[in-house]
């Protein structure tokens, strides 16, 4: 089932120059971009995100990071886009992200965990909403997509 998907490529993905490599993966991978763009998180649009954070104690550290800089989001859509983007992204702990998956090559703090992606349909729904207005999210075929997804 074709699904869309919120990926948002954190302050220190930007800092460290690894947007390309990043948003490379997904592409080769088969997944199509509808929705990009590099903005800056406030602080009351990162208090809705991580909400269902509020009472945890790394709250704050979580707010700080994602205002501190520049991040780069992106509407992912594809076959099953949800799962097949959690598996690439890799396990929030970087002891347990699998070699191969964004975290497991490139993550090694819990904070600076490089991505953040919708971990279900009804996230993922409310998430690209926050982050991207309608007429964000373009919606276009690619000629390609035959050899890959049928
Ligand atoms: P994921 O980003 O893998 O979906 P979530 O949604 O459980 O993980 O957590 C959101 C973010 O909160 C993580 N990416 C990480 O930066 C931070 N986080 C999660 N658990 C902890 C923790 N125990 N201590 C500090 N930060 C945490």
């Amino acid at each position: 089932m074709a699904q869309r998907t919120l990926i948002i490529i954190k302050p220190d993905g930007v800092q460290r120059g690894l947007v390309g490599e990043i948003l490379g993966r997904f592409e080769r991978r088969g997944l199509k971009l509808v929705g990009l763009k590099l903005m800056s998180v406030d602080r009351s649009l990162a208090e809705v995100h991580y909400a269902v954070h509020k009472e945890r104690p790394f709250f704050a550290d979580l707010i700080t990071f994602i205002t501190a800089a520049p991040v780069v989001c992106a509407v992912i859509e594809g076959p099953e886009a949800i799962a097949v983007v959690r598996n690439l992204v890799g396990a929030t702990r970087f002891t347990e992200a699998a070699p191969g998956s964004i975290r497991g090559d490139f993550a090694l703090d819990l904070t600076m965990n490089l991505i953040h992606a919708s971990d279900a349909p009804e996230t993922a729904e409310q998430e690209v909403s926050l982050f991207f207005a309608p007429d964000e999210i373009v919606d276009y075929a690619r000629e390609g997509d035959r050899w890959v997804t049928g």
